[in-house]
């Protein structure tokens, strides 16, 4: 399986290349880059046989035919959209090692009973839009008006990039003839191939390991406002500085979360108006994503910041509005799905560990429709969305056989 590894370390390296920003990797939904990203990864789709389609919210979909018709079908995926400054396996991974993966069951001449269809989700990270998952959602027909109307900084609603993106897709042959409907009994799971984006696999030193659940998460954007003035003229007992009540505030979120394990919340971008050295911040927009493993004590973390916030916005003479830009409850992979993942990591790797992901995935969006189960793999001192996120070649050996022994295993289960 060494080439088979060494091939995964090629693509990756070639798809970490594809991006939209010079010298380092980012690429959101439906850009420039996606387009490109999803040329390449159908070509190496066609290469091990997958006939290849693209759906209206640009997912790129392998499908590998089944011997006889009517047979299910077990969906492999990941996404390939990234977060700014990513690292080259978040995502690609769990795309990228299934084709590898089909790749050396054809060398072998081991025909599956069941259809495959390794789905490389367009959107994932909720970058563009501030709400992750619309890949996913789009496959499995869960996409709400709500998220359709969603705009990114330049003012454009994912309705109108999806409706760009279809005008101009490369092919006819990588556009699905319509939006296929989703048909969840026709599926055997989803099993995603994804790094832990953690410290705990190279703590157990264990190249890979299992989910057993998903951690709850909520993003929004939290907006105060107060009033733009001159810096050199206004006294500082006059002023209504919206930035320094954001930044109040950005601590009181770090000191609950640090309270309040595994509580973990954090604010990640800040965009401050009119953005000048010389005037005093009038809006200040701040996103926060707040994650726990118990979906209540997520909201009740979330409701005491809303409430922080209009403390700190009222003592300052500012105003503050809360918009909710995703809401997912916590998600429990599927027992039996994971077991039989779990049998085929013990034949590998003799050890199985099962740990709960702090981060979030497409297996959640998923899990509304079917059984789903998550490798881990094990990422150098637990680093992710971040140019030096690292796995390595042995480590990606031992996924790449484990699940092509899954594939073998499950091939030879009764219930297909
Ligand atoms: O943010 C996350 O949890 C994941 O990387 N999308
Ligand atoms: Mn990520
Ligand atoms: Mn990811």
């Amino acid at each position: 399986m060494a080439t088979g590894a060494q091939d995964l370390r090629r693509m990756l390296d070639e798809l970490g290349r594809i991006s939209d920003e010079r010298g380092r990797l980012t690429r959101t939904f439906l850009s420039p880059a996606m387009r490109r990203a999803n040329a390449r990864v159908a070509t190496w789709m066609r290469s091990v046989g997958l006939n290849v389609r693209e759906d209206a919210t640009g997912n790129l979909i392998g499908r590998l035919e089944a011997p006889r018709s009517g047979a299910k079908t077990l969906l492999l995926g990941s996404h390939l959209d990234t977060v700014r400054a990513a690292g080259r396996f978040d995502g690609a991974l769990g795309v990228l090692l299934p084709i590898v993966a089909l790749g050396e069951l054809r060398r072998r001449g081991v025909a599956l009973p069941f259809a495959v269809e390794v789905l490389g989700f367009s959107e994932e990270e909720g970058v563009r839009f501030s709400s992750a998952y619309l890949g996913s959602k789009g496959y499995t027909g869960q996409l709400r008006a709500a998220d359709l109307k969603l705009r990114d900084a330049g003012g454009v609603s994912v309705r109108q990039a999806m409706a760009a993106w279809t005008r101009g897709a490369p092919t006819a042959e990588l556009r699905s003839a319509a939006a296929r409907a989703p048909r969840p009994q026709q599926w055997l799971g989803y099993l995603e191939v994804h790094l832990e984006q953690g410290p705990v696999l190279e703590a157990k030193r264990l190249a890979v390991g299992v989910v057993s659940a998903i951690a709850g998460q909520t993003r929004g954007r939290l907006t105060f406002c107060g009033q733009a003035g001159h810096a050199g003229t206004t006294p500082m007992a006059l002023r209504r500085d919206a930035f320094t009540g954001a930044a109040e505030w950005a601590l009181a979120v770090e000191t609950l979360a640090r309270r309040s394990s595994p509580l973990v919340a954090t604010v990640g971008a800040v965009v401050v108006a009119p953005g000048a050295p010389n005037v005093i911040p009038g809006e200040v927009v701040l996103s926060l994503d707040v994650r726990h493993p118990d979906d209540g004590a997520r909201r009740d973390a979330l409701r005491r910041l809303i409430a922080d916030a209009k403390k700190i916005a009222r003592r300052r003479g500012l105003t503050c509005e809360w918009q909710v830009t995703q809401d997912n409850g916590a998600v429990s992979c599927s027992v039996p799905f994971t077991d039989l993942l779990a049998q085929s990591v013990r034949a590998v790797q003799r050890r199985s560990l099962a740990l709960v992901s702090g981060a979030g995935h497409d297996a959640v969006v998923m899990a509304a429709l079917t059984p789903v189960a998550m490798l881990f793999v094990r990422c150098r001192e637990g680093l992710s969305h971040h140019p030096d996120e690292f796995a390595s070649p042995a480590d990606l050996n031992v996924a790449l056989r484990v699940i092509v022994d899954f594939l073998t295993r499950l091939a030879g289960h009764e219930k297909i």
